[in-house]
């Protein structure tokens, strides 16, 4: 077995005791981005597979988010960063009714180690909070997450809130359960600035975020 190999078998069996040395072993070949985006999140998704089809309980996948949430933690301080002043602030929340986090915290990451500032806000955000957020930090922009499908709905909702409040910051939307379609017809119609993207990945969003910035 290569540490590659047991990387994705710990994130499948939520065992994160001595995760660092495969970590270490695997960061003399591949820089930790690449390690999350290959090997862990592969693990995370036979998690996903198992968990949908009744063959691994809810205890079970805590435990696999755990140890997905150890071993960024322990790959953060190793991924290059960009110096210098910020280069733009985003607002980052996890919608109401919604605890899945670790695709938001990944995106954090990567805007924070690309020179933005980013302001977390956690999980289960009502849309008020996001919006007080974006207005106090004077947001260039704000990115919601969530995974469940009924948060692409409240997704949606929020928009209508932030029109009916006079709102226009570019907004970008991410998480398993959208769609791109849903986000350019649905979603797009729901905010009167229409200022509304699609972010399929962390790096979709960082894409975006420049292009807002620039
Ligand atoms: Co939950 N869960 N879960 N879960 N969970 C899903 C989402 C599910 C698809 C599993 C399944 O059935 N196959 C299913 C949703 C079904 C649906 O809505 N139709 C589900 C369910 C049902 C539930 C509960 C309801 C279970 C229950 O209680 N009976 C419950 C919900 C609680 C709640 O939210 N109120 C629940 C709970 C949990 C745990 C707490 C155990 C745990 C979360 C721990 C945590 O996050 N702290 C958990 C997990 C781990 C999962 C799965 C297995 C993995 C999610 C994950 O972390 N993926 C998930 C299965 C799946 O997604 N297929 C599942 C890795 C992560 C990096 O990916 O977040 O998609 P993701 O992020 C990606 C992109 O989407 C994108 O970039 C990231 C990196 O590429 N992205 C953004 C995400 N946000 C972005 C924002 C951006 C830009 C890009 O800009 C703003």
């Amino acid at each position: 077995e290569t540490p590659e190999e047991r990387l994705t078998q710990r994130i499948v069996d939520g065992d994160r005791q001595g995760i660092e040395q495969d970590l270490d072993e695997a960061m003399q070949k591949h820089p930790p981005l690449d390690i999350i985006n290959n090997f862990l999140l592969d693990g995370m998704k036979v998690v996903g597979e198992l968990f949908g089809s009744g063959k691994m309980q809810l205890p079970f996948v805590l435990q696999s988010a755990e140890t997905m949430k150890t071993a960024v933690a322990y790959l953060e301080p190793f991924m290059e960063k960009q110096e210098g002043q910020e280069k733009g602030t985003i607002v980052l929340a996890t919608v109401k009714g919604d605890v899945h986090d670790i695709g938001k915290n990944l995106v954090d990451i990567i805007l924070t180690n690309n020179g933005y500032r980013v302001v977390n806000l956690g999980i289960k955000q009502p849309v008020t909070a996001i919006i007080e957020a974006a207005q106090k930090e004077k947001a260039d922009a704000v990115g919601m997450s969530g995974l469940l499908v009924k948060s692409t709905v409240i997704m949606r909702e929020n928009l209508e809130e932030m029109t009916r409040l006079g709102l226009d910051v570019p907004v970008f939307l991410g998480g398993a359960a959208l769609t791109r379609k849903y986000v350019e017809e649905d979603c797009v119609r729901a905010y009167a600035s229409g200022r509304v993207a699609y972010a399929r990945d962390a790096f979709d969003g960082l894409d975006l975020m420049a292009r807002v910035v620039n």
